[in-house]
């Protein structure tokens, strides 16, 4: 572990000097946010050291440079991290009290940067720890959205959306790099010049803006190597300040140019959400993905001159997703227009450097642009994409069978639209997917064209998680009991937590494991009371579903259960269950109207349900709003269920599933994603199957044989009782009943098949609950998930990027 204060006394004189210089006043009278901008910004300070010199390592060990593209990277909060990873945490918080003030409530001011939606940006954010971590020299590059994720209000059990200042009150770990600028140019017309028997091209009459980096340092673990995360503003080029306009009182028209420039960078938009502000995405798609390529190059050229057939050899460029689609092209056209490689020399170096991720099958999620709106706003970039796909058209065989229709599958224009996720496979050298079975699904059907034509270039990548953040910093309690039992090494080497195994028959042990689980069931319950005035029971199971909100992802099914357990307590005297409080937070898309209807249910039951003397003492409903980082940092150490219930074929990994079997939770799942590595991994027997897997959900469909009415009729007093309660006022107190609901999912047949697999769901769900008396075994089932779940540590996911796609 590399230190960066020699003592604790070195530490409170920097610190009080730092606090001193940033507000002007003694330590005694600053406020709690003084305190944290000043210990932020010495840590930051500090980083910023130690990534200067890791910069000048990896320079002379001629490090391959990896960047690692995505339009969001949700970081969350990150000074308790930072303070583990330099491992200064605990004298920090000591010294901290001695100065007579509470680390705790220094990590709270910090905004929690919610520069992403959901699992692809956390994802991004985990890659980033161990991307340092493995000091592999690891950059991401991302966009800087002065909102991020909104803030999410419950009023009358609904969604409310408010904007997130998270830059307010400043943020001390970005540092501006006016410097390095970049000017990025949005439509005008593409320009031909002759030279020798060559046509170069430019574009001319483009409308531009600055896009300008702040650097966030990413510190690695043991604190030997501190990476960057660049994050890009669009801004005005120069000032176009109209003071004539400003003078007649038009102050707006006055600044106008700033306005529209900024409006880039303004906000993130939701990713499954319907149609949004699409011009603006695809702004926001292409300046990241210029101004990223431009850095990359640049330093490329510093180090080893114009050299561009090394590229490969030194630089490595990830494009998570197909927002950052635009890195093939966007590097052609620099080879080509500005470098005068030719078009082969140029496609061989493209290809070889840009790798893809996907994440995803849903077709609304696999982008497609208008062509119109493409090439009027890209000019030069559609010119490419269009020859990129030409080229791709004469490459097929059309002496082969068939050779039509995978043409129609796999080309990049088609239709009036531009298809990035045809455009990202055919620009990468390796396109993989996020778990076994997603990668499965691709090759045999989302992109089974294209694995026909190179299966080469496909591989799978199992998502993985940060135990740094996750298990360290979000778990003390337990954290400090695994490192009791089997040291502290885990930290660096999740692999170490398969020696838990061993306690796994050491009765004290599994008491202990109990107690730490009580601890942070305590916590959360604290915290429930703080946010929402609602009473929890630390004692009841802690049963949580936290992700976004979705069709696929079921939160619908897993509400009709509760309201089927509370019909049949209500109804039958002698049906019983284990106390269990029944935990959601998760944000729906602005205007995904099922889904904020799915939460509105949720908060409409709860307070039917929480307000039924006669059952309270068996069920609370919970929803926990805004969900985020910071919180869910709190929710999922205190879980023992880990529900994981979407619909067979359509998660395509997950990750709060690993996130919750670290912390020692159950899944009740459905073999979905990464769920099916989770059940392998910890065996079957230590987690809850249940419902239809990926085969039977595809034959189901196929077979043309399935009618949702049926289904409810079968079962009428249970399932048909939970629908017709949609509509008939028994949940309709808050604000109202939910026809929307009832007629989305019977008009559409049961898309997700929630009816399908309702009662193979609650049986499974009665069956693991009946389990929980069992104390002794139920701790060591949860023990046996942590020791078993070393192998989701992101460390891993990136050694296998790193040795199999990166080779860096
Ligand atoms: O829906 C997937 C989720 O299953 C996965 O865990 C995550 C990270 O790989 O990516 C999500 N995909 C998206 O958010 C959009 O493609």
């Amino acid at each position: 572990m590399d230190t960066i204060f020699n003592s604790k006394q070195e530490f409170i004189e920097e610190y009080r000097e730092a606090v001193r210089e940033l507000s002007g006043k003694k330590f005694e009278i600053t406020s709690d946010i003084d305190r944290f901008n000043a210990l932020a910004g010495l840590i930051a300070s500090k980083a910023r050291s130690v990534s200067a010199r890791t910069d000048d390592r990896f320079k002379k060990e001629g490090k391959k440079r990896v960047y690692y593209f995505s339009i969001e990277f949700l970081i969350g909060r990150l000074l308790d991290n930072y303070l583990i990873n330099f491992g200064i945490r605990d004298m920090v918080d000591e010294a901290l009290r001695e100065m007579g003030c509470n680390l705790d409530d220094l990590c709270r001011m910090e905004p929690d940067a919610a520069l992403g939606n959901g699992g692809l940006g956390r994802l991004a954010a985990c890659f980033l720890d161990s991307m340092a971590h493995e000091d592999i020299a690891g950059y991401g590059n991302g966009m800087r959205y002065r909102y991020g994720l909104f803030k999410q209000e419950i009023v009358d059990g609904r969604q409310v959306e408010v904007a997130d200042e998270w830059l307010s009150r400043g943020y001390p770990w970005e540092v501006r790099r006016p410097d390095k600028a970049v000017r990025i140019g949005f439509g005008g017309h593409v320009v031909g010049h002759t030279e020798g028997d060559r046509i170069f091209y430019s574009v001319e009459g483009t409308e531009d803006v600055l896009a300008v980096p702040y650097d966030i340092p990413v510190v690695g673990f043991g604190g030997k190597t501190v990476n960057k995360l660049r994050v890009w503003s669009a801004e005005p080029i120069d000032e176009h300040f109209d003071l004539e306009a400003f003078n007649r009182g038009e102050y707006a028209m006055a600044d106008a140019s700033r306005a529209d420039a900024e409006a880039i960078s303004a906000i993130l938009y939701p990713n499954d959400a319907g149609e949004h502000g699409r011009l603006l995405r695809l702004k926001q798609e292409y300046l990241f993905v210029a101004a990223g390529i431009r850095t990359a190059l640049d330093v490329f050229r510093r180090e080893h001159g114009a050299k561009w057939e090394l590229l490969p050899d030194y630089v490595a460029i990830h494009t998570n997703d197909t927002h950052p689609a635009m890195c093939g092209p966007e590097l052609m056209r620099i080879l080509m227009d500005e470098e005068k490689l030719t078009w082969e020399e140029a496609w061989d170096i493209v290809t070889k450097t840009i790798s893809y991720t996907n994440h995803t099958i849903l077709p609304e999620a696999l982008e497609k642009w208008p062509i119109a709106t493409f090439s009027k706003l890209l000019p030069r970039i559609y010119d490419i994409i269009d020859e990129i796909n030409r080229r791709w058209r004469d490459s097929f065989d059309t002496s082969q069978e068939g050779w039509q229709e995978r043409l129609r599958k796999t080309s990049v224009l088609w239709d009036g639209e531009v298809r990035m996720a045809n455009l990202s496979v055919i620009c990468s050298h390796s396109v993989n997917g996020v778990a076994k079975i997603h990668t499965d699904i691709l090759k045999r059907s989302v992109l089974n064209d294209f694995y026909a034509l190179t299966p080469e270039k496909f591989n799978n990548k199992t998502n993985g998680i940060t135990p740094r953040r996750f298990l360290a910093e979000a778990n003390p309690s337990y954290s400090k009991l695994i490192t009791e039992a089997i040291g502290p090494k885990w930290m660096d080497d999740a692999d170490e937590l398969k020696k838990l195994v061993e306690f796994e028959k050491d009765p004290s042990f599994l008491v202990r494991v109990g107690d730490s689980k009580r601890q942070n069931k305590v916590r959360l319950a604290r915290y429930v009371r703080r946010e929402t005035g609602l009473v929890i029971d630390p004692d009841s199971i802690f049963d949580v579903q936290v992700k976004r909100f979705h069709a696929y992802k079921r939160q619908l099914m897993n509400i009709m259960k509760v309201m089927d357990l509370y019909n049949r307590l209500l109804d039958d005297s002698s049906f019983s269950i284990q106390p269990t409080t029944f935990i959601f937070s998760g944000k729906a898309a602005s205007s995904y109207t099922f889904a904020k209807e799915v939460i509105r249910l949720i908060n409409s039951v709860a307070d039917v349900v929480n307000n039924d003397s006669r059952v309270n003492d068996l069920m609370k409903v919970c929803f926990i709003p805004n969900f985020r980082v910071s919180n869910a940092q709190l929710i999922y150490p205190a879980a023992e269920i880990s529900e994981q219930i979407s619909t067979a074929g359509k998660e395509a990994s997950g990750t709060s599933n690993m996130k919750l079997m670290m912390n020692g939770a159950i899944t009740l799942g459905t073999m979905d994603g990464a769920n099916i590595e989770i059940a392998q991994l910890a065996g079957e027997e230590n987690e809850k199957i249940f419902g239809l897997t990926t085969p039977e959900v595809e034959e189901l469909r196929a077979s043309g044989n399935y009618f949702a009415w049926d289904v409810v009729n079968a079962d009428r007093d249970r399932l048909g009782r939970v629908m017709s309660e949609l509509t008939d006022n028994t949940f309709a107190g808050l604000s109202g009943n939910f026809d929307s609901i009832h007629n989305e999912v019977m008009s559409n047949n049961d898309y997700d098949l929630v009816l399908k697999d309702f009662r193979s769901y609650v049986d499974a769900w009665e069956e693991l609950t009946s389990s929980y008396a069992d104390t002794r075994d139920w701790n060591r089932r949860a023990l046996h998930n942590t020791a078993m779940s070393g192998w989701f540590s992101s460390d891993r996911t990136i050694r296998e990027y790193r040795d199999e796609i990166w080779h860096a």
